[in-house]
C-alpha cells in the first residue's frame, strides 16, 4: 500500500482545517487530556515532556561522563523489513519502516541511509475503511546505572493540526517522550532530540517503544531515523579514587601504629635521663 506524504497538500488541508480549527483545538484539548489519564502511565511523575525538546545546540558534544556505545541496536533502520533488531507493527501497513518504496511523494525520505520509520501517512480513504492507523517499532534494552540518554531524529512531514495523532516514546510503558500533529512547527525538519532517562538506567531490561497514531483524516506523518541509548557512569576515575583512598587510609592508621610504638621507645630515653639524675647525687 502507498503512503501518503502530503507536504504540499497539507498546506491546502491546513487551509481547510484552518476553517474548523477553533472548534477542534477546543475539542483536542479535552481529548489529548481524556488520552493522558486513560493511558494510566506513570510517566507524568517522571521526565516532563519537555525535557525531550528540540535539542539543537550541543547535540555533537555528546552526554556526559563515562558513556557506553550504542544499545540500540539496527539504531538506522538500515537492515529494513522484516527487521532483524525491530519488532515492528502497523495497522494499516504492516510495518512503518520504509524506504523508497513506500511512496511516490518528493521529498519523503530518510534522515540517514536508505530506510526510516514513518508512521501515519494513510490516506483519508485509508483511515475511514480502517478506523485508525497506529505503528511501533520496539526493541528490548539493558540500561546500566547511573546515567542514560535516548536520542533520535524525528520529524512531523506533515500534521492534521488537530492535536488528537501523536508520536510516543515509551520505556516499559512509562512515557519519556511525546509529540502531536500540532507541533508540526517545532520539528518541520528531521530535528535532533534528546532525552535524559537516567531515571531507569539502574541495570535493569526495558523494552523501548516508539509509537505513532494517526486517528483522524488529516493525513499526519511521523518520521523517526537515527535512535541512540547510552549508559552512562556518574565518573568511573572518581569512583576508583574513592577505593584506593580507602585503602590508603587503612594504611595509615597501620603506620600510626607503629608511631605509637616509636614513641614508647622514647620512653627509654627518660630512663637514661634518670641514670643521669642519679649520676649527680
Ligand atoms: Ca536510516
Amino acid at each position: 500500500m502507498t503512503k501518503f506524504d502530503p507536504a504540499l497538500r497539507s498546506l491546502a488541508g491546513a487551509v481547510a482545517l484552518g476553517l474548523l480549527s477553533t472548534a477542534c483545538i477546543i475539542t483536542s484539548s479535552g481529548d489529548d487530556d481524556n488520552g493522558d489519564a486513560s493511558d494510566g502511565n506513570p510517566a507524568e511523575t517522571g521526565l516532563p515532556e519537555t525535557t525531550g525538546g528540540p535539542a539543537d545546540t550541543g547535540e555533537t558534544d555528546g552526554p556526559p561522563g563515562n558513556c557506553s556505545s550504542n544499545l540500540v541496536l539496527d539504531p538506522g533502520f538500515e537492515g529494513g523489513t522484516p527487521n532483524p533488531s525491530w519488532t515492528e507493527s502497523s495497522a494499516l501497513f504492516g510495518t512503518p519502516i520504509c524506504d523508497a518504496a513506500c511512496t511516490d511523494e518528493p521529498g519523503a525520505a530518510p534522515y540517514a541511509g536508505s530506510w526510516w520509520v514513518w508512521m501515519g501517512g494513510a490516506s483519508e480513504e485509508d483511515i475511514m475503511n480502517g478506523g485508525s492507523e497506529s505503528a511501533s517499532v520496539s526493541q528490548t534494552v539493558t540500561i546500566d546505572p547511573d546515567a542514560a540518554y535516548l536520542s533520535f531524529r524525528f520529524q512531523i512531514r506533515s500534521g492534521a493540526g488537530t492535536g488528537d495523532d501523536a508520536f510516543t516514546v515509551t520505556l516499559d510503558g512509562d512515557t519519556v517522550f511525546m509529540a502531536t500533529d500540532l507541533e508540526m512547527s517545532d520539528y518541520s525538519d528531521y530535528t535532533y532530540v534528546e532525552v535524559d532517562v537516567s531515571p531507569w538506567a539502574d541495570g535493569g531490561t526495558y523494552d523501548l517503544v516508539f509509537n505513532g497514531t494517526q486517528v483522524g483524516p488529516g493525513l499526519t506523518s511521523f518520521y523517526l531515523d537515527e535512535v541512540s541509548l547510552v549508559s552512562c557512569s556518574d565518573d568511573t576515575g572518581t569512583s576508583s579514587g574513592s577505593s584506593d583512598g580507602q585503602d590508603g587510609t587503612a594504611g595509615t592508621f597501620g603506620d600510626s601504629s607503629s608511631g605509637t610504638g616509636d614513641a614508647g621507645s622514647t620512653g627509654d630515653t627518660g630512663t637514661t635521663g634518670g641514670g643521669s639524675g642519679s649520676s649527680s647525687g
